[in-house]
């Protein structure tokens, strides 16, 4: 069977961090008080989260960016700001998410409920009554929030029928996939246009859709190998909800009631259990069928040309899938984490210039004001206590190189 592959470009980014505050009491005659500033809210994380609902990824071709809410600022009087939302997007069972520039795999949400941290939001700053200590009673810096963490991914789906359209050739199949789909496959009045199947994206609404597969037309004896037999029955094997498609109007007059009877015997045939799968009876054509033709035709007719009830049908179709997914069982969710490395590490940049990278490090020098000593001397013993300058004096580091992080550069003097 051919593999239709769905892919999308996703960039997700979580929310900044709210940033610490820095403030003080105000104790009567006292004008400095002890600190109080508050502490930022965490900006809200992006999920991915496995959906049974969704089908394929024609969702991220119109919104290709999703971002978490922001975390708010910390205010005085020790007041944290709220955490900001978080953002949960809804992917296809089955879908595989990759770094979109080095393609490794970073999660495969396979069953319903699986969730995956996409993007995590940055942290609060602490504010400033969080630096306080026995030499430092009155900080005037505070931490600013961290932004949050931002990618592009490459996504990707192998897309699987829901419904298989099932009908002779020239019964409408074609017609009727690219009136309700963007699918355009060949429409043409002679059996046996539509060679290889094409698979076409029906959207409901936002939280609902489904996949149709038009298939080659099945003629008697499909089953034994005739026409384009058993290579076009196995695509019919994984689709959830079978619909027979019935001409009503038939060029070589097999009545209808005759085409259905067909039908299923070869479909029977090929596996018995496909009879029991939930299914769809629909006459086509209903806009040239004579009155004659459908006197005894007891299920629904529509027409592609005209709209006769295809929305009917659609929508009957939409529910059979609806129960068939429900009716599976669930497997158990997983929650798939993989936390960014926070360990830090050293690039050179050119001659005399370097860069530390991590989230520790990159961390400790966002504080709100590193122009006051005091901050300053707080990022010293910091980055001490992370070996930051032990690896800088490694990677070959003197006085006076530029060293970088994050959005600040310093000038490096080795400790006595
Ligand atoms: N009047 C009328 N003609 C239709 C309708 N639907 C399809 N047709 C015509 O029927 C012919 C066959 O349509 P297709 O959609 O190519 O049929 P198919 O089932 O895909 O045929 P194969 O690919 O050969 O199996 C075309 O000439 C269509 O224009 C309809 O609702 N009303
Ligand atoms: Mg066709």
């Amino acid at each position: 069977m051919s593999v239709f592959v769905d892919e999308a470009q996703l960039n997700v980014r979580g929310g900044d961090g709210g940033a610490g505050c820095v403030s003080f009491r105000r104790e009567g005659p006292v004008a400095f008080g002890g600190p109080n500033g508050g502490d930022g809210g965490k900006g809200g994380d992006v999920w991915l989260v496995a959906d049974r609902n969704s089908a394929s990824l024609l969702a991220f071709r119109d919104h290709p960016h999703r971002r978490a809410g922001n975390g708010v600022h910390g205010k005085g009087k020790d007041l944290h700001g709220r955490r900001g939302d978080d953002l949960y997007i809804a992917v296809p069972e089955g879908t595989v998410a990759k770094d979109m520039y080095s393609g490794e795999v970073l999660a495969d949400l396979v069953n319903h409920g699986d969730k995956w941290l996409a993007s995590a939001g940055g942290r609060g700053g602490r504010g400033n009554h969080k630096f306080m200590s026995n030499l430092r009673r009155a900080p005037t810096f505070a931490e600013q929030g961290e932004e949050g963490f931002e990618r592009w991914l490459k996504l990707e789906l192998k897309l699987m029928a829901d419904v298989a359209l099932v009908g002779f050739p020239n019964a409408g199949k074609s017609t009727f996939i690219s009136t309700v789909s963007a699918a355009k496959p060949k429409i043409a009045n002679y059996p046996f246009t539509t060679l290889e199947p094409h698979l076409g994206v029906v959207r409901i609404d936002d939280t609902t859709e489904f996949v149709m597969a038009d298939i080659p037309g099945l003629i008697e004896g499909a089953s034994e190998g005739k026409g384009l037999g058993h290579q076009f029955l196995r695509h019919i094997e994984r689709a959830r909800v079978l619909c027979y498609l019935i001409d009503l109007v038939a060029m070589d007059g097999i009545e209808p009631e005759e085409q259905l009877r067909i039908l299923q015997h070869e479909v029977g045939n090929y596996r018995p259990e496909l009879l029991t799968r939930p299914s769809l009876i629909v006459g086509t054509k209903s806009d040239s069928a004579s009155p004659v033709d459908v006197a005894d035709w007891k299920h629904i007719k529509m027409s592609s040309i005209t709209s006769e009830n295809v929305r009917n049908v659609v929508n009957m179709l939409a529910q059979n899938v609806g129960e068939a997914r429900q009716a599976e069982p669930v497997e158990e969710a997983t929650i798939i984490m993989r936390p960014e490395p926070e360990h830090s590490w050293v690039e050179q940049l050119g001659d005399n210039e370097y860069r530390v990278h991590g989230r520790s490090a990159e961390r400790i020098v966002a504080l709100n004001d590193v122009t006051t000593p005091e901050a300053l001397n707080y990022i010293d013993e910091r980055l001490a206590k992370l070996g930051v300058p032990k690896l800088l004096t490694r990677a070959g580091v003197v006085e006076g190189d530029v060293i970088w992080i994050a959005q600040f550069s310093f000038e490096f003097v080795p400790e006595m």
